[in-house]
């Protein structure tokens, strides 16, 4: 397992070939990672299979030289092809427990939630983290649900003892007030992979989260 966990305070990147400037994965992600990025996703939605595994397969060296965790997004067969340290899936993925039955008791499952019912299902079906979003409006996410803003956020701060993830249109100008309403760990796509200089991005948006934490 890695050092770092979804849920602990860092931020969580996503990678999304078509905001990404035309610059190669691997370069993309070697940013993120030499910037200090600690858990990162792939995501990608419009792939095949075969070229799924391959970028999978990169990413996750990288992620191993950098101690950093590496999640898969949906693709349970190449989460567990690449030995990934979690999967990420949907409300309308595989049920969880069938997941885990699939991936065993070692692989992180994240599930996206977007409302205290899903969050209290998710519990219960014995996911380890939850995704809460979109925070904010977003563009990445096709057929997203509409922002629950910060009102769902801090339900799942009072009241939920899994870790959890917001998600969803943070940027390095909102992320201290997302802070400010408990998540200790924020996941963002656009902000970071289609930022031209990733290294100073990421240090602006840990820089924001940080005074949002009051550290
Ligand atoms: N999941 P950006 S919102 C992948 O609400 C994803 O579950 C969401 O992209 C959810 O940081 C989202 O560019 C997209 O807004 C987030």
């Amino acid at each position: 397992m890695p050092a770092i966990l979804p849920g602990q305070t860092d931020i969580y990147a996503l990678t999304d070939s078509r905001l990404s400037l035309g610059r190669p994965l691997a370069v993309v992600a070697g940013a993120l990672l030499d910037a200090g990025v600690r858990i990162l996703q792939y995501r990608e939605k419009k792939f095949k299979a075969g070229k799924m595994l391959e970028e999978c397969r990169l990413l996750r060296r990288l992620t191993e030289k950098a101690g950093a965790c590496f999640i898969v997004n949906d693709h349970i067969d190449i989460a567990m092809l690449v030995g990934a340290d979690g999967v990420h899936i949907g409300q309308e993925d595989l049920p969880v427990p069938e997941v885990r039955r699939l991936v065993g008791p070692d692989m992180l499952i994240g599930l996206s939630t977007h409302s205290p019912e899903q969050a209290v299902a998710a519990v219960n079906a014995g996911a380890d983290y939850i995704g809460v979003g979109p925070i904010f409006a977003t563009q990445t996410k096709e057929d997203v649900v509409d922002p629950v803003g910060f009102d769902y956020l801090d339900w799942v701060a009072r009241n939920i003892e899994l870790p959890f993830v917001a998600i969803g249109g943070i940027k390095a100008h909102n992320i201290a007030e997302v802070a400010r309403h408990g998540a200790r760990c924020c996941a963002l796509v656009s902000e970071l992979v289609g930022a031209r200089d990733i290294p100073a991005q990421v240090e602006a948006v840990r820089l924001a989260m940080r005074q949002g934490l009051g550290q």
